[in-house]
């Protein structure tokens, strides 16, 4: 049974959704099995995330090109992996963690590991005769993922004033994935409308990741919209539909003065985290992801204390999906949630451990795209399969971001009555009961 083993692996170039260059790896198998997958890339990046390797080359890309990280898988990973069972994630994903030596896989470059390690797994799922979320989750991979749709973008994302990063519709009311899919997209189009009645036809630009971006400055300008929006279409906020943030506070925060800008205001910790708590007082906000800087593990703690107990405060830039601070969020309770990206720790192995870590310590797991994307679906397959009720893909256009949606469309179907959709319950706090009705 060596039909599984990997005899070639290949880099190439491909774009991102912003034009730039990224690496995608093609694994081959003896008995045929060819799989491919693609690096991601961020543009709010946390410090200690992964390095991408890029070639500095000014006179090619600006300097962005992946030469070095393709070249890197086409000769020393693929000469390091053949001979590999590609079933054999843990030793493929070690050789390539080994290989590189460094904490940060910055002589391979994350992003040839990303994208050689995914494609090892779908190539492994082929051998299986399995489709990637049931290879990765076997008979437990029913739950479908309640999709936290990015449908108002800001901070770097967008050209706008707004400071916050995004603004996110969460459908729990939904019987199913696929009618929450269509509750975002209803609310999507509501939100068009309105915004190009009030601001004009340029507020209906989108920005990097599907959403509008639309001439605002202050963040409640834009959760009104978001509560008009889904009023509009006919849907009830709180119930039905609960509102989220991705402040990506470290953007927004000057190191050397200790304080975070917002909407032209400087603020202090104390007084931003007493805004969120006004926040989620006046909103039926249950997401809020980075909502302080990513050194602030203290503040982060605070936050949670107060808010955690219906409000996901989730760790983005504070963790980037490393499991090292993960644990030393752990020990202080910084958060009740985690986000999850593959690209910025390197390895799928690395990802799932991370993964397992947060759960095993009773925190909500968001499984996440970046803001540069591509048609690989990888995401889709890895929410189903670790069963995380959650991900975040952007707003429902945009064909990097639809290609998720429609990714999940197709093993909502694929797996028939077994699918399950959690709902309200797939956002709440771990350990907090449902309201009795
Ligand atoms: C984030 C991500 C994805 P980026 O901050 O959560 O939305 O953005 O990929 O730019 O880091
Ligand atoms: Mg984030």
């Amino acid at each position: 049974m060596d039909q599984c083993v990997i005899v070639d692996v290949h880099g190439r170039m491909v774009l991102d959704s912003r034009g730039k260059p990224t690496v995608e790896a093609v694994v081959r198998l003896k008995g045929g099995c060819e799989a491919s997958a693609i690096a991601p890339s961020g543009a709010s990046k946390g410090k200690h995330e992964a390095a991408e390797l890029r070639d500095g080359d000014k006179a090619r890309f600006r300097g962005l090109g992946v030469n070095k990280a393709v070249y890197n898988v086409s000769t020393a990973i693929a000469d390091a992996l053949k001979g590999i069972d590609a079933r054999d994630q843990y030793t493929v994903d070690a050789t390539m963690i080994e290989l590189d030596g460094t904490a940060t896989k910055s002589i391979m470059g994350a992003n040839a590991t990303t994208a050689v390690s995914l494609a090892v797994a779908k190539a492994a799922a082929c051998c299986a005769g399995l489709p990637l979320y049931k290879y990765i989750g076997g008979i437990r991979a029913r739950v479908m993922p309640v999709p936290l749709m990015n449908i108002l973008n800001g901070g770097v994302h967008a050209g706008n004033q707004l400071d916050f990063q995004e603004f996110l519709i969460a459908p729990i009311g939904a019987a199913s994935y696929s009618e929450a899919l269509r509750m975002g997209v209803e609310i999507y189009w509501a939100l068009r409308d309105l915004l190009r009645e009030r601001y004009g036809e340029s507020s209906i630009n989108v920005g990097d990741e599907g959403g509008f971006a639309p001439p605002m400055k202050k963040p409640e300008e834009a959760l009104d919209a978001l509560l008009e929006a889904i009023h509009l279409a006919g849907y009830t906020a709180g119930t039905q539909v609960a509102l989220g943030i991705d402040a990506a506070a470290s953007q927004i925060y000057d190191s050397e003065a200790g304080k975070y800008t917002l909407a032209d205001k400087t603020l202090g910790r104390e007084e931003l985290i007493e805004y969120y708590e006004k926040l989620v007082a006046d909103y039926p906000i249950r997401y809020l992801e980075d909502p302080l800087q990513e050194e602030d593990f203290e503040g982060f703690s605070t936050l949670t204390s107060s808010i955690g107990g219906k409000v996901l405060v989730v760790g983005d830039d504070i963790y980037t999906t490393n499991v090292r601070l993960l644990e030393k969020g752990l020990r202080v309770g910084a958060t009740n949630a985690v986000l999850v990206k593959v690209n910025q720790v390197g390895t799928l192995i690395e990802t799932m451990d991370f993964v397992r870590t947060a759960r095993r310590a009773g925190l909500r797991a968001v499984i996440s795209h970046r803001s540069g994307e591509t048609e690989d679906t990888s995401i889709a397959d890895l929410a189903v399969g670790l069963s995380t009720g959650l991900i975040k893909t952007g707003a429902p256009a945009r064909g990097e971001r639809t290609a998720k949606y429609n990714r999940l469309l197709r093993i909502e179907e694929e797996l028939g009555e077994a699918a399950l959709f959690l709902g309200a319950d797939a956002l709440r706090p771990c350990g907090i009961q449902a309201p009795k009705k």
